[in-house]
């Protein structure tokens, strides 16, 4: 019988800087990789505001948009571009819910993650919600791909 092949897909992961200064990248990683999904591109680096201002777009002018911009150019992170079937949503699931304190044990948030007394702001990673952000994000940190 003749099966029609799920594409394969791409996603922009960020390793949030909490989670590089926590030495927590490569368990990230390693959670990635085991789930068999295949690493496409990775690089380490500070965003600047230009780059932040453009990737978070859509929650500008929300409260919690300028600590968060602010937070997340305080240091390194590592970008990736993984690649597999259904992997901007098989990430999200393996990233669990945006509160780190709310997301259920056995994902990278609910896991490594609580509230710092800072709300769900350090919650240790990013994950492309959609095939068109994925498709945006990607193009924003890794232009050459
Ligand atoms: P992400 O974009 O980082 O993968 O996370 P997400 O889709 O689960 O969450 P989203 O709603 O897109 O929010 C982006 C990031 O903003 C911070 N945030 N803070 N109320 C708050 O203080 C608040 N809400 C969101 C988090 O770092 C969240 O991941
Ligand atoms: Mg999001």
């Amino acid at each position: 019988q003749a099966v029609v092949s799920e594409p394969l897909e791409r996603t922009l992961v960020l390793v949030k800087p909490d989670g590089v200064r926590r030495g927590l990248a490569g368990e990230v990683i390693g959670r990635i990789e085991a789930k068999g999904y295949r690493l496409v591109a990775l690089d380490l680096r500070t965003p600047d505001a230009a780059l932040l201002a453009e990737h978070y777009a859509e929650h500008e002018g929300k409260p919690f948009y300028a600590p968060l911009v602010e937070f997340m150019g305080s240091g390194p992170v590592v970008a990736l571009v993984a690649e597999g079937q259904r992997v901007i949503e098989g990430f999200r699931s393996l990233a669990g819910a945006t509160d780190p304190t709310a997301a259920a044990p056995g994902t990278i948030r609910g896991d490594l993650g609580r509230d710092w007394g800072l709300a769900v702001q350090q919650n240790l990673v990013h994950g492309s919600d959609s095939p068109v952000s994925a498709a945006r994000e990607i193009g924003l940190w890794f232009p050459a791909l």
